[in-house]
């Protein structure tokens, strides 16, 4: 039942899932976020054993394809709703906590990737002449601006002023809206096998201690079910151990969610061809990708319960 895990699905394909298991499942309530620039609905599911709006559990958010090539974070998402709605064999994490998950945060791009050009980043916003496309994880309001490009040719464009697009409006509308309640925030990148906390200028929030000790026991975890096996997954700062970068969801996020923990998640390259571009997903890697990560979110989402 429900998707299947040896090919990404294209938009329309997850768009139909979202609502069919609204339908079906009376825990699973399916929300549109907002158009994106090209008008398509961002759709998000809330998962929920109760009444999610009136529920005072922690809430989980997970989201993907905020950056449109990083294909393989889709099964991520898609793996996790599975677990949480048609094949759960954890009952805690449905008991104890609500989530929200965003599949397809950009849209627009992502359907770019799939008719035109695979490497495509950014959104799809016009009219800013020549160049076309806003890096959605630049355009967040958080030290906006300072580590970015405000060149509308580059992959890393900032955008006119934060939080001009609707994709990143529908993630902070939802971020704002359930603020008291996140526990757990996670946006699912590719690729470099990495779990990166705030900020993105360097500075460390003041929890950041405990952001470190729970992701290193993400990345075990992950790294113990792992196929290769291989214990590749590193874990810090996100300019300590990337670069610096300003504007970016997961630390809009933080910053919002206080002493709550909020991750950049950027997933193994799964190659087994010589010299594969990282971006590109071997169709066997499909179910492991999401597999192996749902490990880390779990171990993740049962610390937000017992330390709520
Ligand atoms: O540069 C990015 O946007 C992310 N890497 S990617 O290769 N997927 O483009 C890392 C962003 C992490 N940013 C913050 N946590 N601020
Ligand atoms: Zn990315």
């Amino acid at each position: 039942r429900g998707l299947s895990f040896n090919v990404i699905h294209r938009y329309a394909v997850v768009d139909k899932y979202l609502s069919d298991l609204a339908r079906q499942y009376s825990n699973v309530q399916v929300a549109s976020g907002g158009k994106s620039v090209e008008g398509r609905d961002i759709k998000y599911l809330r998962i929920s054993s109760n009444n999610f709006q009136s529920s005072n559990k922690p809430v989980v958010v997970i989201q993907s394809l905020l950056h449109a090539r990083e294909w393989v974070t889709l099964p991520v998402t898609l793996y996790a709703i599975h677990k949480l709605v048609i094949d759960v064999t954890e009952q805690d994490l449905v008991r104890d906590i609500d989530w929200v998950i965003i599949p397809i945060a950009n849209p627009d791009g992502y359907e770019f990737t799939h008719t035109r050009t695979r490497m495509w980043r950014k959104n799809r916003r016009t009219g800013m002449g020549l160049c076309i496309g806003v890096d959605l994880n630049r355009n967040f309001d958080f030290a906006w601006g300072t580590a970015s490009s405000n060149q509308a040719c580059s992959d890393t464009f900032h955008g006119p002023r934060a939080f001009s697009e609707p994709e990143t409006q529908m993630t902070r509308d939802i971020i704002n809206r359930y603020r008291s309640r996140i526990g757990l925030f996670i946006d699912v990148h590719s690729f470099g096998s990495l779990i990166l906390y705030g900020y993105g200028n360097r500075q460390l929030p003041p929890h950041s201690n405990t952001l470190q000790q729970v992701a290193v026991e993400m990345a075990k975890r992950i790294d113990a079910v792992k196929w290769p096996a291989n214990r590749n997954y590193r874990v810090g700062n996100i300019a300590q151990v990337l670069y610096q970068a300003s504007g970016g969801c997961s630390d809009f996020a933080q910053a919002r969610i206080g002493n709550k923990l909020s991750y950049t998640y950027e997933l193994p390259a799964h190659r087994n061809l010589n010299n594969m571009n990282g971006f590109l997903v071997d169709p066997a890697f499909i179910r492991q990708a999401g597999y192996e990560t749902w490990e880390g979110i779990k171990f993740a989402a049962r610390y937000v319960v017992k330390n709520r």
